[in-house]
C-alpha cells in the first residue's frame, strides 16, 4: 500500500486513520518521499489553535519552484508543463515543455531581481489568463517574493486596495486581455490604481492586445525587452518551510478584503498530494481546470499540485461562451482532456443551450469530472453526470476555500461512491466537526451543524496580511479549539458531508464569494443613496444573485429609477467589479432593524425569494411597518 497513492476504499479508510492517529508521522512520510528539500525540517508540525498559531516541516529548508520545475526536467523536460488555449479558437495553442518553462522561469526571476526585488518583497500580478501569468507566479516564488496575485476582473479600486495593503511595490500587468469577443484595457485600470498607490516603483506590462498604452517614464517598461536581456539560469532562493509564498484576497462579511497568507512547505505538500489523489492523475494525463489564476482554485489547482506532481495543466484564456457554448467540449477534444474540474455556475449555464453544442465533439478522452465553488444542485450534478461524463466518468464535488489552501472534502474518483450533491468524505489529514449553536459538538450522524475543523492541516492559512487578531476573529473565536469555516453541513447516516451553505454574510454569486458589506460600502457613496443591505436569491445559473434594498436620502427624488440603478450598478463596477453588479434593485422607505441596528437580513432574504408567507419571529424589530411596504413593492 503506497500512501501516495490511494486505490480503493478500505485504503482510504486505512490511511485516513492513519492520518488521524499518527499525523506528524503520516506527514512526515508524505513529505519525505515526494518533495525535494535543501534542508530536513526539525520539528513536523506545532499547533495552538487559541492564538492561533500553526507551523509545519519547521526549519525545514526548499523552493517550491524546484519541486514544480526543476526535478522533472531531467525525466520530464520535453513534457508540455503548460498547456496555452488561446481565448481566439484560430490563434494557436502553446505547449510549453518543463525545459522551456524553467528558461521562462529563470529569465523572469532574473527581471525580477534587476528591477529590486528581494526575498519577502510584495509584488501584485494583475494578468489575464496567459503564460505570463503562471511564469510571474512562480518567478516570485523562484526569488522568495511574495505574489499577491489579483483577479484580472477587478476594478481599479479594487486593485488599489489590494495593492496598498500588503505595501506591493511592483505589479506586473498587460496592456490588456481578450475575454470571448471583448478587449480590455488592463493597463488603464492600472494606471487608475496607481494614483492612489505611492509604494509601487515598477510596472512591468505584457504585450498580449497589442493596443496603445500610457507608459509612465521611470515607472512603467514593457517586459520582453527585459526577459530578452535576462540570463537564463537563476539558483533559486532557499526559502524556510514557513516563509509566506503568497498573499490571495478574499472578501470578508465585514469591511476590506483579507489577504489570506499561505506558507511554502505545507502548502505545497497538501497541494501535492490532494491534486494526485482527487484528480486521480497519472503520468500521460492532460488536466484542465478552467478557474482563473487570479482565485485560490488557479493556484492550487492549475499551477502549484499539477506542477508538482509533473503533470500537463490547461490555461485557458478564454470564456465557456465564445465562440460558442461548445468551446469547452471543444478544447476537451482538441487537447484530450483526462481531467475537467470547473465551477456549477459554468455547468448550468451551458445546460441551457442545446445538447448540439456538447454531442459535435468527442470526450471519450475524460476519466475525472470536478466541481468547485458552490453547493451543486442535483439537476446540473445529472446534466455534467449523463451529457460530459456519459455515466463513466467519476464527479469529484470538491468543498475547500480560499483559507484552506486545498481540498479538503472530496470524493476520491473510482475510489469513493458518488452521491449527487454531496462532497462526500474528509480527505486525508482533515479532521471535520459540526457543531451546534451551544458550541456542542455533534458527534453522531444524520446531524447538521457549523462546519468546523478540529486540527491543523499543512496548507491552512497562516495568518492575515498585517492582522493577526482579525484571523483569529474570523475563524478561531466562535468554537474554541475549533477552526470555523463559515459554512453550515449535513452529515448522512454513511457519514457523507454535504454543504448546505454560508453561515455569514458572504454570498457566493456564480462561484464568487462577495461580502455584502463591501458592496453596500459602494452602494452608499452614491451621493442619493442613504443606506442599503443586500442579499442574495436563488439564480439559475449563478446560483445566487444579488437583491439590493436601498434607501434614497430625499423622498422626492426626481431621477427616473431606472437610472439610479443604472448609477448603482455603475457605482459597484467602478468599487469592486462587474461581478457584484445586482440583479434587482428596489428602493425602500427603510430597512427592518432590531433594537440594536442590526439589519434582519433574514426578512430581506424572504422578500427577495418571494417567501414571505411566515416571516418567524419579528419581535425585536424596531420598525415592523416598514416590513410591510418593501413586502407590497417586492420586485
Ligand atoms: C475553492 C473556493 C469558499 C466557499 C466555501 C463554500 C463554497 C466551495 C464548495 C462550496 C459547496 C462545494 N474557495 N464552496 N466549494 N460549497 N460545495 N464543493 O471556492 O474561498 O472562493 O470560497 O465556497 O461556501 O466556504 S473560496
Amino acid at each position: 500500500m503506497s500512501n501516495y497513492n490511494i486505490k480503493n476504499l478500505e485504503e482510504y479508510f486505512q490511511i485516513y486513520r492513519k492520518s488521524v492517529r499518527e499525523p506528524e508521522n503520516f506527514w512526515e512520510e508524505i513529505a519525505e518521499e515526494h518533495f525535494v528539500w535543501r534542508k530536513r525540517w526539525t520539528n513536523v508540525m506545532r499547533w495552538d489553535f487559541s492564538k492561533p498559531e500553526v507551523a509545519w516541516f519547521e526549519n525545514g529548508k526548499l523552493n517550491i519552484t524546484e519541486n514544480c520545475i526543476d526535478r522533472h526536467l531531467h525525466i520530464r523536460g520535453d513534457k508540455t508543463a503548460i498547456l496555452f488555449e488561446p481565448n481566439d479558437p484560430n490563434e494557436k495553442a502553446q505547449h510549453i515543455s518543463y525545459n522551456e518553462l524553467y528558461e521562462r522561469v529563470c529569465k523572469m526571476s532574473n527581471v525580477l531581481k534587476e528591477q529590486g526585488v528581494e526575498k519577502g518583497d510584495r509584488v501584485c500580478i494583475y494578468l489575464p489568463m496567459i503564460p505570463e501569468l503562471a511564469v510571474s507566479v512562480l518567478a516570485c516564488a523562484r526569488v522568495g517574493a511574495i505574489h499577491s496575485v489579483v483577479f484580472a476582473g477587478f476594478s481599479s479600486n479594487a486593485l488599489a486596495a489590494r495593492i496598498n495593503d500588503c505595501d506591493c511595490k511592483m505589479v506586473i500587468t498587460s496592456d490588456g486581455s481578450f475575454r470571448g469577443p471583448k478587449t480590455i484595457d488592463l493597463k488603464s485600470i492600472v494606471d487608475m490604481a496607481l494614483v492612489d498607490c505611492p509604494g509601487v516603483e515598477s510596472v512591468l506590462v505584457v504585450k498580449r492586445i497589442n493596443s496603445e498604452v500610457n507608459m509612465k517614464e521611470g515607472r512603467d517598461q514593457w517586459l520582453q525587452p527585459l526577459l530578452d536581456k535576462a540570463g537564463s539560469k537563476y539558483t533559486a532562493e532557499v526559502m524556510d518551510a514557513e516563509d509566506p509564498l503568497f498573499i490571495l484576497y478574499t472578501s470578508g462579511s465585514t469591511g476590506k478584503p483579507k489577504g489570506m497568507v499561505h506558507s511554502s512547505a505545507g502548502y505545497m505538500v497538501f497541494t501535492a498530494y490532494t491534486f494526485k489523489n482527487i484528480f486521480n492523475y497519472q503520468e500521460n494525463d492532460v488536466y484542465w481546470c478552467t478557474a482563473d489564476i487570479g482565485w485560490i482554485t488557479g493556484h492550487s489547482y492549475i499551477v502549484y499540485g499539477p506542477l508538482a506532481n509533473g503533470a500537463t495543466t490547461v490555461m485557458f484564456e478564454g470564456v465557456p461562451t465564445y465562440p460558442d457554448h461548445g468551446r469547452f467540449w471543444e478544447v476537451v477534444e482538441k487537447h484530450k482532456v483526462t481531467q475537467f474540474y470547473t465551477a456549477p455556475t459554468a455547468i448550468r449555464a451551458l445546460a441551457k443551450e442545446s445538447l448540439a453544442f456538447v454531442d459535435k465533439y468527442d470526450l471519450t478522452s475524460l476519466k475525472v469530472l470536478g466541481t468547485v465553488g458552490e453547493p451543486i444542485n442535483e439537476e446540473a450534478w445529472h446534466w455534467y453526470n449523463n451529457n460530459i461524463g456519459k455515466n463513466k466518468s467519476p464527479i469529484v464535488d470538491t468543498w475547500w476555500q480560499t483559507e484552506t489552501g486545498g481540498i479538503m472534502i472530496s470524493p476520491i474518483p473510482y475510489v469513493t461512491p458518488t452521491t449527487p450533491t454531496f462532497a462526500t468524505l474528509p480527505f486525508i489529514g482533515v479532521q471535520l466537526a459540526l457543531m451546534d449553536e451551544h458550541g456542542q459538538e455533534l458527534k453522531e450522524k444524520q446531524v447538521e451543524g457549523r462546519l468546523c475543523i478540529k486540527y491543523p492541516w499543512p496548507a491552512m492559512a497562516r495568518t492575515i496580511w498585517g492582522d493577526h487578531k482579525r484571523y483569529y476573529d474570523t475563524y478561531f473565536s466562535a468554537f474554541d479549539n475549533m477552526y470555523f469555516t463559515g459554512d453550515g453541513a449535513k452529515r448522512d447516516a454513511v457519514g457523507y458531508y454535504r454543504i448546505t451553505g454560508r453561515v455569514d454574510d458572504v454570498i457566493i454569486v456564480s462561484g464568487h464569494n462577495l461580502g455584502t458589506a463591501p458592496i453596500e460600502d459602494a452602494i452608499n457613496e452614491h451621493p442619493a443613496v442613504a443606506e442599503s443591505a443586500i442579499v442574495g436569491f436563488p439564480h439559475d445559473i449563478k446560483g445566487n444573485a444579488l437583491y439590493g434594498f436601498v434607501i434614497l436620502k430625499e423622498v422626492g427624488e426626481s431621477r427616473k429609477p431606472e437610472n439610479l440603478r443604472k448609477e448603482i450598478n455603475q457605482q459597484i463596477t467602478e468599487h469592486i467589479g462587474p461581478i457584484a453588479k445586482l440583479d434587482k434593485i428596489q428602493f425602500v422607505p427603510g430597512l427592518p432593524k432590531t433594537r440594536s441596528g442590526k439589519i434582519m437580513r433574514r426578512i430581506l432574504r424572504k422578500v427577495a425569494a418571494k417567501d414571505t408567507s411566515n416571516l418567524g419571529d419579528i419581535s425585536t424589530l424596531l420598525n415592523p411597518e416598514v416590513v410591510e411596504a418593501i413586502i407590497k413593492d417586492a420586485l
